[in-house]
């Protein structure tokens, strides 16, 4: 967590006897931060407006697999830190959305294998991604960052900070909607993953932003919770900086 100036105060001094928003201005207040989400970046605006070499789709793909990998393991510790089962029954989903599982005869491969589908589609080969050889400083502090937060932060703060899945389906459907037509070399099949994750990103946000809306219900938690949302919504696009500096943005 970055230790901002803002963040050293205790958190409420500046909206002290505020009244809380309700809900519905809660949401809007955490939707609201959607203007700096990382569709906005112009390292993404240059991938989904069809402006990326091969070389800088490739570079994308292998370090956004850092990411995809600590998902997982983000989400096994806010399982830790989380004392309540009803809770818990929920968040494992996401845990089998990325690793896979063998349950009862069902069986799914798994997002993180669907990555790899997408290296594969794109001229990786699955050794050079999974052995994280192209994975840049930046990315790799900034998914570390955010693995560490979920470990030291409340549960709640944590859940919080999933919300910016609130702009995710929109980021999936866009490059659903724009690489087939700028990037058909990418076999189809390479999709597959952003497909799945309209679907897993808006149940993920049902039950995070409701666990939310419930648990930060004073005006000061409610700043705490925006604060938390900014930081990684930061993670995020200072993601796509250091793959920007790494391959260059063609804008
Ligand atoms: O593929 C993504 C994913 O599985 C998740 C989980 C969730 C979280 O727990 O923080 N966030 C997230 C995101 C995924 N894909 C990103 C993208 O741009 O493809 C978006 C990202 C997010 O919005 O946090």
């Amino acid at each position: 967590m970055t230790m901002r100036a803002d963040m050293l105060k205790p958190v409420g001094s500046a909206h002290d006897g505020e009244p809380a928003w309700d809900r519905t201005a809660f949401e809007a207040q955490l939707r609201e931060r959607g203007k700096s989400y990382h569709i906005h970046h112009p390292f993404n605006v240059m991938l989904n407006t069809g402006r990326a070499t091969p070389e800088q789709i490739r570079g994308w793909v292998a370090n956004r697999f850092y990411y995809q990998i600590a998902i997982p393991v983000k989400d096994a510790a806010v399982m830790a830190n989380c004392p309540d089962r009803a809770v818990r029954r929920g968040w494992v989903q996401r845990i089998l959305d990325h690793d896979g599982f063998e349950l009862g005869g069902i069986s799914d491969a798994g997002g993180i294998e669907a990555w790899l589908r997408l290296a594969e589609a794109v001229g990786l080969s699955r050794d050079e991604v999974e052995d994280l050889r192209h994975v840049v400083p930046g990315v790799r502090f900034a998914v570390d960052a955010y693995v560490s937060f979920a470990r030291k932060a409340p549960w709640q703060e944590a859940v919080c900070s999933s919300l910016t899945e609130l702009f995710a389906p929109e980021i999936h459907k866009q490059r659903l909607a724009t690489w087939p037509e700028h990037y058909p070399w990418i076999d189809s099949e390479g999709l597959t993953y952003f497909r799945n994750r309209v679907s897993q990103a808006r149940r993920d946000v049902e039950q995070g932003l409701s666990i939310t809306l419930d648990h930060f219900t004073t005006r000061a938690l409610q700043e705490r919770a925006l604060q938390v949302l900014q930081f990684k919504l930061d993670i995020l696009w200072s993601m796509n900086d250091a793959m920007a500096t790494r391959y260059g943005v063609n804008t």
